[in-house]
C-alpha cells in the first residue's frame, strides 16, 4: 500500500489518521502547488487531479480522503476510529458527512474562491462572489456543531473519530487564511486546543508547511 500525497489538509487527514492508527505505509510525494496533480501521469491515476490517492499492492488506485481512511480501518481494525459494529460505523459516517457537507466543504470552497482565487482560477470553476457567503455558511455550521457537543471531548462523544480529524485539519489550515478560530465557541474552541495537543497533530503537518506559509 502506498500513499500518494502532498502538502495540504486533505492528505494531512490521512497522515493524522494513520498516526492515530499506528499504521505506517510507503509514501510518494506529488507537488500540488506546481499543479502536478492536474497533469498526466497523476491524472491517469486519479482523474480528480487532487491529492491524496492510495495505491494498493495490486495496482488499484483510490482517491478521496474518507474512502482511503475507511479502507485503512478495514485493513487495520484496531484501534477503532470509525466504529466497531455496523451501527457505530453508520453513526460515525453520519457525523463525518455532516462535518464535510455542512462545514469543511464550505470552508475549502471559500478558500479556493476567495483567499486563493489566483491559484485556483485556472484549476477549477471558481465563484468568487460566493466566498463570503460560504464562510458564513461554515460559521453557522460550526456554531450548530458547537451547540450539540455538550462538553463531550470529541465531536461524536468520548472517542476520537474521523469527523474530528477532518474538521481539525481543515480549520488548522484555514485559520490563518481568512477563517479564524472563533474563541467564543464554548465547546469547539477547547476541542480545537485539545486536538492541537495530540502528538498526531504536529507529526502530520507536512515538512514543506513552514516554507509554504500554510499549515497542511
Ligand atoms: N475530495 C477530495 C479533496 C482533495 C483535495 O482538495 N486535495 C487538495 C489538497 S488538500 C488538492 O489536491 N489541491 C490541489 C488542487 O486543488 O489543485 C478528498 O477528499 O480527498
Amino acid at each position: 500500500m502506498k500513499l500518494i500525497q502532498s502538502f495540504g489538509p486533505n492528505p494531512r487527514v490521512v497522515r493524522m489518521f494513520l498516526l492515530e492508527k499506528g499504521v505506517e505505509v510507503a509514501s510518494e510525494e506529488v507537488d500540488i502547488l506546481d499543479g502536478e496533480t492536474h497533469r498526466t501521469p497523476y491524472l491517469d491515476r486519479n482523474p480528480t487531479g487532487l491529492s491524496p490517492s492510495l495505491e494498493l499492492d495490486d495496482g488499484t488506485i483510490l482517491g478521496e480522503t474518507v474512502a482511503i481512511c475507511e479502507l485503512i480501518e478495514d485493513f487495520h481494525p484496531k484501534p477503532v476510529i470509525l466504529g466497531a459494529d455496523p451501527i457505530a460505523r453508520a453513526r460515525s459516517r453520519m457525523w463525518y458527512r455532516r462535518v464535510e457537507l455542512l462545514i469543511t466543504e464550505h470552508m475549502y470552497n471559500a478558500f479556493r474562491y476567495g483567499h486563493a482565487y489566483e491559484l485556483f482560477r485556472d484549476r477549477t470553476y471558481c465563484i468568487p462572489e460566493a466566498a463570503e457567503g460560504l464562510k458564513e455558511k461554515a460559521r453557522v455550521g460550526r456554531h450548530w456543531l458547537d451547540s450539540l457537543m455538550h462538553n463531550h471531548e470529541f465531536i461524536t462523544g468520548d472517542t476520537l473519530n474521523l469527523a474530528d480529524i477532518i474538521l481539525y485539519c481543515c480549520w488548522d489550515f484555514t485559520k490563518d487564511l481568512g477563517q479564524p478560530i472563533e474563541t467564543e465557541l464554548k465547546n469547539l474552541y477547547p476541542w480545537y486546543q485539545r486536538m492541537s495537543e495530540r502528538p498526531s497533530a504536529q507529526a502530520s503537518v507536512h515538512p514543506a508547511s513552514e516554507k509554504i506559509g500554510m499549515v497542511g
